[in-house]
């Protein structure tokens, strides 16, 4: 799609060109011919639902050639190009196309008819015919319409088409190949997201022999691959994922010019060597996620010809605990730019080797394995790692401040839930692409670097759940920059009262704060649960306008909860496990953003206001364990959003409200945070990576999504 969209915009400059050329020498072109003209207004009323193509001018004269989705050739001023994406209301019945409208636009070359609720086309006597005079057309995309199997005998026709998008459909059930033996041309054809199970092949058949693009994602096909693969030997790119497939993967074996497969989510065997793969060449892309791994009954020992930049291979079920090491494949690459390991429970040392024979890897995906043993790292840097996921193993000893000489660009560090001990290192402060640090659940003790927690750039910094301490209270109310900072369940202390947040007393609108200046902070997640804070929550965490997540739960914090014109942005307010006390003030009156309140077990009294109506988000209330009193009152029931109420453990009295049974209590868990923001892999990185590869560039495969996400 890459090349075909280039060409366009070149197209479209050329015509620019040429229309400055004919102002300049006042002379004008009909360039658009009248019984083509006359031809769109015949398709106008079948596709101008949102009135899209109101610059359809009726009125003679008008160049159609300017008119909405169309492209001209800027010489003889043929239509070549119609393009009418999402122009039927969706919502209205379906309907039949007369594919014979299309007829007068013998040069068509492409026509893009996506999203219009065609149900078929209306059979006329000699359609088939007729279509074979569209020599030009070569792509056609009905991609979100509602076509069945028959489309293919529908289409059956144009003798130059090269891409054919049926993407998104209502085809069901067999696909018939014979079907396909009419389009010998194709070089692309794109099915998934339908609900296609298996293939009738017939001998003999097969003339899709220039197809070098199949996408077959997305459907419920079962059973081994059809054999009639084996002989698209022009096939560069196979997309099979999402499907129920099973058995070997030998058919593949003689695809000589495959350089992008996709198999994730089926039920493939996939020898741990892949073997099947050995003469692939070409082979740069390879998704293999969420299949079975099988090892070899005997060792092999040929040398795989493909130098792969993708692999990844996740979450494979296995029926016996993999060695690392069984993957030999892997020992004979030298070009990898991308690898998914993660949840595969392999074990064995940390795969150095892989680091050091691949000097342009930029993502190492290797969480939720068994790597065992001391964090090693090659010696040479390797200066292209951007993000390296090595959570949820057993590694062991120190992180060793070789790792930011190591991977200087680095921009996400995982190792979340491993053994690892000792100090952070202090040059994880200097670095300066580092944004999302996640040493949480490890067993790091002592104190934090202070640089660390300052660092004025937008970051995450997760170390939840370790044995730090030390008063971290003055670096965190002094941080600068867009932050989400976690730094619970450790044994930091710290007097909270005094906090000076004079450095962001700001009352400006966002629109007015100098970003580039670093002048304020952007803190909207503050996470210090389970430490050993004390005094009073500060009054100025009023101006913490960006705050959207605070958990200063399990503390020893004390004094009233401040009244204040709450933070404009909160959602997510965790104080249980306290000391506060005095009455619910005015802390959170009005909070249209609160989804979650959390107060439980401290010495809170009074009364809940009635105010408490005014949070109209409010999905969580957890009031449980206080002094409180009086009576519960009516306005918890405009709280329409409300899942879950603990009121007990107080002193209340009265009734309580009838109303509050006419509640639904809709459980939106959703609404309940959980935090897991990502690395993304930037537009720029994507294209140097997938190159040309259109397959891997639609990540099809929903792969790497989980990277794409922020
Ligand atoms: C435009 O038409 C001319 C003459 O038929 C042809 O040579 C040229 O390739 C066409 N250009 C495009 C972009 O189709
Ligand atoms: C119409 O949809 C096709 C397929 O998704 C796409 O390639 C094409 O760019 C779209 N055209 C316009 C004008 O949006
Ligand atoms: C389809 O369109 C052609 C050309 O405009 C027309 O002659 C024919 O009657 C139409 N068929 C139907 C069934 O409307
Ligand atoms: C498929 O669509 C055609 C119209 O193009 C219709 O005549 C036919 O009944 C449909 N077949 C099935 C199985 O729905
Ligand atoms: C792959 O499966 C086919 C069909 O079941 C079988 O004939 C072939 O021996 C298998 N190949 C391997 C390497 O297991
Ligand atoms: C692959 O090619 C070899 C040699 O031409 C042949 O023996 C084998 O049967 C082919 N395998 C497949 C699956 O077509
Ligand atoms: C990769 O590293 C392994 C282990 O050090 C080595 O055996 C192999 O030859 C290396 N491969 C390449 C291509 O450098
Ligand atoms: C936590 O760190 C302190 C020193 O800061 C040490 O004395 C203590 O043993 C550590 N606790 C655990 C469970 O590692
Ligand atoms: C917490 O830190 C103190 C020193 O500041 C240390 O004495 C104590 O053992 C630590 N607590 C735990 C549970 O490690
Ligand atoms: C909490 O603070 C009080 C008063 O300062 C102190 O006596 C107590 O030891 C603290 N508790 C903890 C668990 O730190
Ligand atoms: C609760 O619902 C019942 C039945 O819909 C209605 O009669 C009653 O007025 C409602 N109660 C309150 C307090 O809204
Ligand atoms: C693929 C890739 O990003 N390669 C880069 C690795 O790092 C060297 C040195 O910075 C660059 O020159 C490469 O382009």
């Amino acid at each position: 799609m890459m090349m075909k969209m280039e060409f366009k915009w070149l197209w479209f400059l050329r015509i620019a060109v040429v229309s400055v050329l004919l102002v300049l020498e006042g002379a004008s072109t009909d360039a658009c011919l009248e019984h083509e003209r006359i031809a769109l207004l015949h398709l106008k009323p079948f596709f101008n639902h949102y009135n899209y193509l109101n610059n359809w001018d009726e009125v003679k004269g008008s160049d159609c050639c300017e008119w909405m989705g169309i492209e001209c050739n800027t010489t003889t001023g043929r239509l070549i190009g119609l393009s009418l994406n999402y122009t039927r209301f969706r919502d209205k019945d379906y309907w039949y196309l007369n594919a014979s409208l299309f007829l007068p636009f013998v040069e068509l070359k492409s026509l893009y008819l996506r999203g219009n609720v065609i149900a078929g086309c209306i059979e006329n006597e000699d359609d088939a015919t007729k279509l074979q005079q569209m020599i030009h057309l070569e792509e056609l995309c009905l991609d979100g319409n509602l076509l069945n199997n028959s489309v293919f005998a529908s289409l059956n026709g144009f003798p130059n088409l090269k891409y054919l998008s049926i993407r998104d459909n209502q085809m069901k059930g067999s696909l018939d190949m014979k079907d396909l033996d009419a389009f010998s041309s194709l070089r692309e054809l794109y099915m998934s997201n339908n609900q296609l199970k298996d293939f009738v092949i017939h001998k003999g058949c097969c003339d899709l022999k220039k197809l070098e693009v199949l996408d077959l994602s997305w459907n419920t096909f079962e059973g081994m691959l059809p054999n009639y693969l084996d002989n698209l030997n022009s096939l560069r790119e196979l997309d099979v994922s999402n499907n129920q497939f099973s058995g070997n993967l030998s058919l593949l074996a003689n695809l000589t010019s495959l350089r992008f497969i996709s198999l994730s989510r089926n039920h493939f065997e996939i020898p741990t060597s892949f073997a099947p793969f050995i003469n692939l060449a070409n082979l740069k892309f390879l998704y293999a996620n969420e299949n079975k791994m099988v090892m070899e009954p005997s060792f092999h020992s040929s040398l795989p010809k493909f130098q792969l930049k993708f692999i990844t291979l996740s979450k494979c079920i296995t029926s016996q605990q993999l060695h690392f090491e069984l993957l030999t494949f892997l020992y004979y690459q030298y070009d990898l730019r991308f690898v998914d390991l993660s949840g595969n429970d392999f074990s064995g040392a940390l795969l150095t080797w892989l680091l050091q024979n691949n000097t342009k890897l930029k993502y190492l995906i290797l969480r939720g394995n068994a790597f065992s043993g001391l964090l090693s790292l090659p010696s040479a840097p390797n200066l292209n790692v951007s993000v390296v996921d090595i959570s949820d193993n057993k590694l062991q000893g120190q992180i060793l401040s070789d790792i930011c000489s190591t991977f200087p660009h680095l921009r996400g560090l995982f190792l979340s839930k491993n053994a690892i001990e000792g100090d952070i290192p202090t040059c994880l402060s200097a670095m300066k692409d580092l944004w999302y640090l996640d040493l949480s659940n490890n067993h790091l003790s002592r104190s934090v670097p202070e640089e660390l927690i300052l660092k004025d750039s937008q970051r995450i910094l997760r170390l939840s759940n370790n044995n730090l301490s030390g008063n971290v209270i003055p670096a965190v109310f002094n941080t600068k920059g867009l932050s989400n900072i976690y730094l619970d369940g450790n044994n930091f202390s710290g007097d909270m009262t005094n906090v000076d947040v004079s450095a962001f007393d700001f009352s400006s609108s966002p629109a007015e704060i100098d970003l580039s200046n670093n002048m304020f902070s952007y803190l909207d997640t503050l996470a210090l649960s389970n430490n050993h804070f004390e005094g009073s929550i500060p009054m100025k965490f009023c101006n913490l306008n960006y705050l959207g997540f605070l958990d200063l739960s399990q503390n020893n914090l004390s004094g009233s909860i401040p009244s204040c014109s709450n933070p404009p942005h909160i959602e997510h307010v965790h104080l249980h496990g306290n000391r506060l006390s005095g009455p619910l003030s005015l802390a959170f009156y009005n909070s249209s953003s609160l989804v979650t309140l959390d107060l439980r077990g401290n010495n809170l009294s009074g009364s809940i206001p009635e105010w408490i109506g005014t949070l109209s988000s409010l999905s969580v209330l957890l009031l449980k364990a206080n002094h409180l009193h009086g009576r519960i009152p009516v306005q918890l029931c405009q709280l329409y959003s409300l899942s879950i109420i603990d009121l007990s453990q107080n002193m209340f009295s009265g009734p309580i409200p009838s109303c509050l049974g006419n509640l639904t209590l809709p459980m939106q868990q959703n609404k309940i945070l959980v935090h897991d923001e990502y690395i993304s892999i930037s537009s720029e990185d994507e294209s140097r990576i997938f190159g040309s590869s259109k397959l891997a560039r639609g990540a099809n495969d929903g792969y790497p999504t989980s990277y794409m996400e922020e």
